[in-house]
C-alpha cells in the first residue's frame, strides 16, 4: 500500500505550497482580502466584526501551519523524547493576539488594518474565549504549553474538546444566573479536525479470562459499547522561535456500527439518540473548581481522555518501532494534571498487557517510568474517589487492573512494614467501607515516578500530611514545582504600554528570560521613571474603568486605590473577609471617622459552582452590600464596591494591568498556590495576603517591606482550631462589633429578611473551617498600612516597580525548566524559520 495518496514518481503531485513563513504588509493585506471576500463572502457592508476577526485569524494561522509541520518533522527526524501533558482542562482564552505576538507581526498587522480602516482592538474582542477550564488548574495548563513551545520542548497537550465551556455568568437581582457557553457556535478558526487519527474507546461490557499460548492468564474485555474519539489540533506557537507545538483535544462521536444495529432494526430515532449518548461525553465542562464531581459522565470523560491519548502515543510508537516497547519509557513521559486523568495508569497497563502482549512486570516497569503526577489541592472535598461499583460497570477491565496493581503494591508495603496492617489499610488504593472506593490520588502516586505540589508550602504539607505514608515509603518520588504564568500573555500582550516602557529601559530579553526584570530595580529610585510608571498605571486604571462601564455601567474614579479580588468564589478564598473590610470602611464613613481618608474602589469578580450554595450567596452578598454603599450619598468617591460579572481569561487581561492592590487572602494552608497573585505582581500591583500558597514565595522575592502581610500561619490556624471562639474575638473588637451590628440588623437586605443568616452563622461558628473572624483584626490593620503607603505616591510607585522587577521567578518558563530538568528530561528541538 502506498504511504501517501500522492505518487512520488509524478512530479505534478507536489502539493506543498510555497512556504508562508514571512509576512509583508502587502502579502498580508492580500490574504486578508481573499479570506474576507472570497472565503467568507463578506464585503464592506458587513456590520459584524466577527468576519473580519475570522479573516484576520485565517491569515495569521496560515503563517503558523508551515512552522507547525517543520516542528513536527524536526522532532520526528531527531527521534526525540516527548512529554504529554494530560489535562481535563485547558483554559486557553483567546488565540489571535497571542499568535500575533508570538509570530512577531503586531506592527505589520496594525499598520495593515489601519490602512484597511479596521480597529484592531474591536477584532481582537470579537474572538470568544476558549473557556475549557474552571480556573487556576486549567489556566496553568495553558501557560505551560505556551512555555514549552517557547523553550522549544517537544510537549503535546492532550485534553477534551468540550462543546460548551465554562458557563457565562449573568447577574440578575444580585444573583448569579448561568448561561451555556456555546463557544463553537461560529466555528473555530484555530483548530484542525484530524479524523484520520480517530481512536476507539470502550465502555461497559464484561471481561473474560483465558490462558494464552505461553500459559499466561489473560483477560479480554468484550461486549463493549464503543465510542470514537476524534482529535482536533490547535497550534501552540513559541515566542518568535519557529516552533509550533500541538494541543490535541478529543471529541466523542458515535461509531458507525453502533448506529447501524439499531438502524437496521428500524429504530432510526433511537439510533440517533444513541449517537447523542456518545456525543454527550464531551458536551460540557463540569463547572466545579477544587471539588469532586462523582458523576458517571465525568468518569467517562476522564477515561476517554486517558484512553484516546495513550492509544495515540502508542500507535505512533508502534508505527516506528513495531511491538518493541523496550525503550518506550526513555522516549515518552506523561504528566498528569491532578488525578483527573489518573485512570491513565491503569489504561497504560491494559494497552501494554492486553493489546500489546507484554508481561505484567514489564508493563508495570514501563508505566512507573513514564507517569508523573501533579497534585493541585489539599482540600478533602476535591480528592477524587470513584465507587468500585461504578467502575466495575463502566470500566470492568480497568477495575480488575486496579485490583491487581493494588495487590502488588500492598505486597511491597507489607514487605517493608511486615504486620503493619493499619498502614496497609491507610495506604490501600481501595478504601474499604460501606461503599468501596478507588482513591485516585493513591493510584496516581503508586503508578508514577514523580509526585509534585505546586508551591513550597503546598508540597511540604503534602509530604507531612495528606501523603505522609507514601512520602515515608518513597521520599525520592516527592518534589515541588512552584507554579508560574506566561509573561507573554500576562505582561507583553495584556499590558503593551508597560511592556514597552520596560523594553525601552532594560531591553527586550525579559520576554523570554523574566529574571532580567531585576534590572528595573535601580529605576525604582529614579523620579522620572517613577513618574512614567505612575502615568501608565493610571492609564491602565482608566482603561479598566472604561471596560467596566462598557460591560456594566458603574462610575469609578481613577484617583482612588483599585483594590481587586478576582478568582473563583469559594469559602476558603474568603471573599467574605474582603466584604467585612468594605463594611468596616463604610461604617467608618457613616461615623465620620474619615481623617486622612484614602478613596478606594473594591472590585470583586468570580464564578460560583452552580451547586455551591454558600458561594452563590456570597455573590448575592457582595452585590447587596455594593448596592447600599454605592447609592449612599454620604459615601461618594470615598468608597465603591463593584462586582465584575462573567470573570474569564479575557477579562483578567484587562483587569490585572489596572489593579493597585491584589487580594490574596485565603486561610493559610488552603490555597495550593494561586496564580492570579503572580499576574497582578507582574503588572505592578502590590499584594495584601496571608502566608499561603505562592504568596509566601512572592513575599520572599519582593521583600517583607513591599508586601502587606496579615493573618495566622498555617500552624497557628490548626492550633487555634482546637478552641476557636469567634464570639470572644468579636467581644474584644469594637470595629468587628460595628460590622456585625450592620449585618445582623439586616442593613444590606432590608427587603429580603434573613437571606444572609447562613453567611453570618458560618463566620460566627466555632467550627468555621476558614477562620474568617480570627483574621479580621490583622486584615483591617494591614489595610490601614496599605492606605498609608498609597497616600505617599512616590513610595507606592517605588513599591510597584519593585514588585514587577521581582516577579521573574513566577514565569512558567522557570516552572517548565524545573519540570524538564527534574522530571521530563527532554532536549530542546531547534526549528528553522
Ligand atoms: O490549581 C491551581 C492552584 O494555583 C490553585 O491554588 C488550586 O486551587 C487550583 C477539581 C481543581 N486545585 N484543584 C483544582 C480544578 C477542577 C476540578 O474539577 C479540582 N484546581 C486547583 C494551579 O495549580
Amino acid at each position: 500500500m502506498p504511504s501517501s495518496i500522492f505518487q512520488k514518481s509524478n512530479p505534478a503531485a507536489d502539493i506543498t505550497l510555497l512556504p508562508k513563513l514571512g509576512m509583508s504588509k502587502k502579502e498580508f493585506i492580500a490574504d486578508f482580502k481573499h479570506y474576507y471576500s472570497h472565503r467568507l463572502g463578506r464585503d464592506e457592508n458587513c456590520r459584524s466584526p466577527h468576519y473580519a476577526y475570522e479573516a484576520l485569524s485565517m491569515a495569521i494561522s496560515d503563517r503558523l501551519v508551515e512552522r507547525w509541520k517543520n516542528t513536527y518533522n524536526a522532532c520526528r527526524i531527531q527521534n526525540c523524547k516527548t512529554a504529554f501533558y494530560l489535562s481535563m482542562e485547558f483554559l486557553m482564552g483567546r488565540s489571535l493576539s497571542n499568535a500575533m505576538l508570538n509570530l512577531g507581526v503586531n506592527d505589520i498587522v496594525s499598520e495593515a488594518l489601519y490602512e484597511l480602516g479596521l480597529d484592531i482592538e474591536e477584532l481582537i474582542d470579537a474572538e470568544p474565549d476558549a473557556g475549557l477550564g474552571n480556573g487556576g488548574l486549567g489556566r496553568l495548563a495553558a501557560c505551560f504549553i505556551d512555555s514549552c513551545a517557547t523553550l522549544q520542548l517537544p510537549v503535546t497537550g492532550y485534553g477534551l474538546r468540550y462543546e460548551y465551556g465554562m458557563f457565562c455568568q449573568n447577574i440578575e437581582n444580585g444573583e448569579q444566573v448561568e448561561r451555556p457557553d456555546h463557544w463553537l457556535r461560529n466555528g473555530n478558526v484555530w483548530e484542525i479536525e484530524r479524523p484520520e487519527y480517530t481512536h476507539r474507546v470502550k465502555f461497559g461490557g464484561h471481561t473474560e479470562s483465558h490462558i494464552d499460548e505461553l500459559g499466561r492468564k489473560r483477560s479480554t474485555w468484550v461486549n463493549t459499547q464503543d465510542v470514537l474519539a476524534v482529535p482536533y489540533d490547535t497550534p501552540i506557537p513559541g515566542y518568535q522561535n519557529g516552533t509550533v507545538n500541538t494541543l490535541r483535544l478529543w471529541k466523542a462521536t458515535a461509531t458507525e456500527e453502533f448506529n447501524l444495529q439499531e438502524f437496521n432494526a428500524g429504530d432510526y430515532a433511537e439510533s440517533v439518540a444513541e449517537k447523542n449518548t456518545a456525543e454527550n461525553i464531551t458536551m460540557v465542562l463540569y463547572p466545579n473548581d477544587a471539588n469532586e464531581n462523582g458523576k458517571a459522565l465525568r468518569l467517562q470523560q476522564q477515561y476517554l481522555l486517558a484512553s484516546a491519548s495513550l492509544q495515540d502515543v502508542i500507535a505512533n510508537w508502534v508505527g516506528r518501532h513495531g511491538n518493541d516497547f523496550t525503550h518506550f519509557a526513555d522516549k515518552n513521559c506523561f504528566q498528569l494534571n491532578d488525578t483527573h486523568p489518573s485512570i491513565a495508569v491503569a489504561e497504560l497497563m491494559r494497552l501494554l498487557v492486553d493489546i500489546h502482549g507484554l508481561d505484567w512486570d514489564e508493563a508495570w516497569r514501563i508505566t512507573r517510568k513514564t507517569m508523573a503526577y501533579t497534585n493541585h489541592t489539599l482540600l478533602p472535598e476535591a480528592l477524587e474517589r470513584w465507587s468500585v461499583n461504578l467502575m466495575q460497570s463502566l470500566l470492568p477491565r480497568l477495575m480488575e487492573i486496579i485490583f491487581d496493581i493494588n495487590a502488588h503494591f500492598l505486597a511491597e508495603v507489607s514487605a517493608h512494614w511486615p504486620g503493619d496492617f493499619d498502614r496497609m489499610r491507610r495506604m490501600s488504593i481501595i478504601e474499604e467501607g460501606h461503599e468501596k472506593q478507588v482513591r485516585m490520588a493513591y493510584l496516581a502516586i503508586v503508578g508514577s515516578f514523580s509526585v509534585n505540589g505546586v508551591a513550597e508550602l503546598h508540597s511540604k504539607l503534602l509530604q507531612e500530611g495528606l501523603f505522609k505514608d507514601f512520602y515515608d515509603f518513597w521520599p525520592e518520588k516527592f518534589n515541588n514545582k512552584t507554579n508560574g504564568v506566561t509573561p507573554r500573555r500576562w505582561l507583553a500582550a495584556c499590558n503593551p504600554e508597560l511592556a514597552e516602557l520596560i523594553t525601552d529601559t532594560i531591553g527586550d530579553g525579559w520576554v523570554t528570560n523574566l529574571s532580567e526584570l531585576e534590572k528595573l530595580k535601580p529605576y525604582a529610585d529614579d523620579a522620572k521613571f517613577r513618574q512614567k510608571w505612575y502615568e501608565l498605571q493610571q492609564a491602565s486604571k482608566q482603561r479598566l474603568i472604561d471596560f467596566n462601564k462598557e460591560e456594566h455601567g458603574a462610575e469609578l474614579n481613577v484617583e482612588s486605590l483599585f483594590d481587586v479580588q478576582v478568582k473563583r468564589i469559594h469559602e476558603y478564598k474568603r471573599q467574605i473577609l474582603n466584604v467585612l473590610h468594605v463594611i468596616h470602611l463604610y461604617e467608618r464613613i457613616k461615623r465620620g471617622d474619615t481623617a486622612n481618608w484614602t478613596n478606594r474602589c473594591v472590585l470583586i469578580g468570580g464564578k460560583a459552582a452552580p451547586g455551591y450554595v454558600m458561594a452563590k450567596k456570597t455573590i448575592k452578598f457582595i452585590n447587596n452590600v455594593a448596592d447600599v454603599i454605592n447609592h449612599d450619598p454620604d459615601v461618594g468617591d470615598k468608597l465603591k464596591l463593584v462586582f465584575l460579572p462573567n470573570y474569564r481569561v479575557s477579562a483578567m487581561e484587562k483587569i490585572c494591568p489596572g489593579a493597585d492592590l491584589s487580594e490574596q487572602i485565603s486561610t493559610a494552608g488552603k490555597e495550593a498556590s494561586g496564580t492570579g497573585n503572580m499576574k497582578f505582581m507582574m503588572n505592578g500591583a502590590l499584594t495584601i495576603g496571608t502566608l499561603d500558597g505562592a504568596n509566601i514565595e512572592i513575599r520572599e522575592e519582593v521583600g517583607d517591606e513591599n508586601f502587606f502581610l496579615f493573618g495566622l500561619t498555617e500552624e497557628e490556624v490548626e492550633e487555634m482550631r482546637q478552641d476557636y471562639n469567634p464570639q470572644a474575638i468579636i467581644d474584644e473588637d469594637a470595629d468587628l462589633q460595628g460590622v456585625m451590628r450592620l449585618l445582623e440588623c439586616g442593613h444590606f437586605n432590608q427587603f429580603e429578611p434573613g437571606i444572609f443568616d447562613d453567611i453570618i452563622a458560618s463566620i460566627m461558628s466555632p467550627h468555621d473551617p476558614w477562620m474568617t473572624i480570627a483574621d479580621f483584626r490583622s486584615y483591617i490593620d494591614a489595610q490601614r498600612s496599605v492606605e498609608e503607603a498609597y497616600r505617599d505616591k512616590e513610595r507606592w510607585t517605588r513599591m510597584s516597580i519593585i514588585n514587577t522587577a521581582s516577579s521573574g521567578k513566577f514565569s512558567t518558563d522557570r516552572t517548565i525548566s524545573d519540570y524538564n530538568e527534574n522530571i521530563w528530561k527532554l532536549t530542546p528541538v531547534k526549528v528553522d524559520f
